[in-house]
């Protein structure tokens, strides 16, 4: 065997201050199955920092009230939390305005409420939704759906055998047809990472609106909606360290001001009466309901979080531990790894020999080291690859070399027990 080997120190790797951020986060803390956690699932759901538990438990044991309703204290301090974090969501992806920011359950919320609220009220047959082969499924099936609502066609641009999107293909399909583009900023199968401000330049030529599903974005890639021009971008907290059940929907105001409410209830309107009912601004149009108040307080911790430590040392530190697990993957024998683009980060996946995903999935697990094997919700993607599923490691800020060294290890014994 050849390549790197074992941890390297941290100061090797950028300011990132590994041991400490490690200990922020108590559920790594942990034995499964009499061995140390070693946890490469943050694709699925990252773990949660101690900020950020204690956010959520903060806001129970002192706030609890609901928002935008009262007059007492404590109404007021849940209503400074939840909207101190949507003040926290517009800078962390530099929106010009909070009124540019909504709440929603998560990105698969964000895009159905976009293409029901956006899509639905303007498409036609004869109008074409197109996204690209490496979607997740949740943007895919809201398309469809609008699609079949209203008559428009989905066109799909492919992706070549390293699993890179093939921009002239794209480009080719865009034309005066086209009235929503969406697209994945990096591919929660293949790991790939788009190269969305140019894709949005193209779109925005043809004359499409433009959704971006930034799920796997957030957490390892500084995202700047006013510099990629995109006009709505979807995320959830939950894949950037915070709760799960919160999310965000990004869309610029002109946009959002046009769009009919995406659900009718309290909060969303100026006024009711039976005979006529006016809505209220965006983004409180869109948020019909008590919302996920502590959810929105734990995203505004994790999100701060992610700031004090800054996505550039993320970055150098989570590309080192990347590139060296590609590398230690890719010499075993039998290895396959699906996803092969330039342009790549967090995502490692791959085949061992004939071995089916699952079976490895479960050696793992007895061993300490939690992946997720399967489809990963990209069907399409394991069409195109030709395979039922894959075994996913996937990386965040807290994982190292050694968890890499981990993993290999245990795959040795995966590879043994199967091939
Ligand atoms: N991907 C994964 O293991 P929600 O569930 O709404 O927070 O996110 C949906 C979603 C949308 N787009 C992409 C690119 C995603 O990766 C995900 C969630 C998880 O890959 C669960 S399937």
């Amino acid at each position: 065997m050849s390549g790197p080997r074992s941890a390297e120190p941290v100061a090797n790797l950028g300011p990132l201050d590994f041991e400490h951020v490690r200990n922020d986060f108590p559920a790594l803390d942990q034995s499964v199955h009499g061995k140390p956690l070693v946890y490469l699932d943050s694709g699925a759901t990252t773990q949660k920092p101690r900020s950020v538990i204690d956010a959520v438990a903060h806001y129970y044991a002192h706030d609890n009230a609901n928002v935008h309703r009262g007059v007492h204290e404590l109404s007021e301090r849940a209503t400074a939390s939840y909207e101190g974090a949507r003040e926290k969501v517009r800078a962390f992806i530099n929106a010009p305005s909070v009124a540019e920011v909504v709440f929603s359950r998560g990105t698969t919320e964000s895009i159905n409420l976009m293409a029901q609220s956006y899509g639905r009220p303007r498409l036609q047959r004869g109008d074409e939704i197109l996204i690209t082969e490496m979607e997740h499924h949740s943007n895919i099936v809201p398309w469809q759906l609008l699609c079949e609502q209203t008559g428009a066609a989905l066109k799909v641009a492919p992706i070549d055998d390293t699993g890179q999107l093939i921009v002239e293909e794209y480009r080719r399909r865009l034309n005066e047809r086209t009235r929503i583009v969406a697209m994945v900023h990096i591919s929660n199968a293949l790991g790939t990472i788009n190269p969305v401000a140019e894709l949005i330049g193209a779109a925005h030529d043809a004359g499409a609106v433009v959704i971006v599903d930034g799920a796997q974005a957030a957490a390892h890639v500084p995202i700047d909606v006013q510099a990629l021009d995109c006009d709505f971008y979807a995320m959830s907290s939950h894949k950037v360290f915070g709760p799960t059940g919160i999310g965000a929907l990004y869309g610029k105001r002109g946009l959002l001001e046009d769009m009919p409410p995406y659900q009718g209830g309290g909060d969303m309107i100026e006024h009711v009466s039976f005979e006529k009912t006016t809505y209220n601004e965006p983004p409180y149009k869109f948020e019909a309901g008590t919302p996920n108040i502590a959810g929105a307080a734990g995203f505004g911790a994790a999100l701060d979080y992610v700031t004090d430590i800054g996505l550039d040392a993320i970055r150098v530190f989570e590309n080192n531990v990347f590139e060296y697990a590609t590398g230690r993957i890719a010499e075993m024998d039998g290895a396959r790894i699906i996803g092969t683009a330039s342009s790549k980060c967090s995502i490692v996946s791959f085949l061992l020999g004939a071995a089916h995903p699952s079976d490895i999935g479960t050696i793992l697990d007895r061993q300490g080291v939690a992946i997720r094997t399967g489809h990963h919700c990209a069907m399409p993607v394991m069409r195109h690859f030709g395979v039922p599923g894959t075994a996913r490691a996937s990386f965040a800020m807290y994982n190292n070399r050694a968890d890499v060294d981990t993993l290999v290890e245990a795959l040795r014994v995966a590879e043994r027990i199967l091939n």
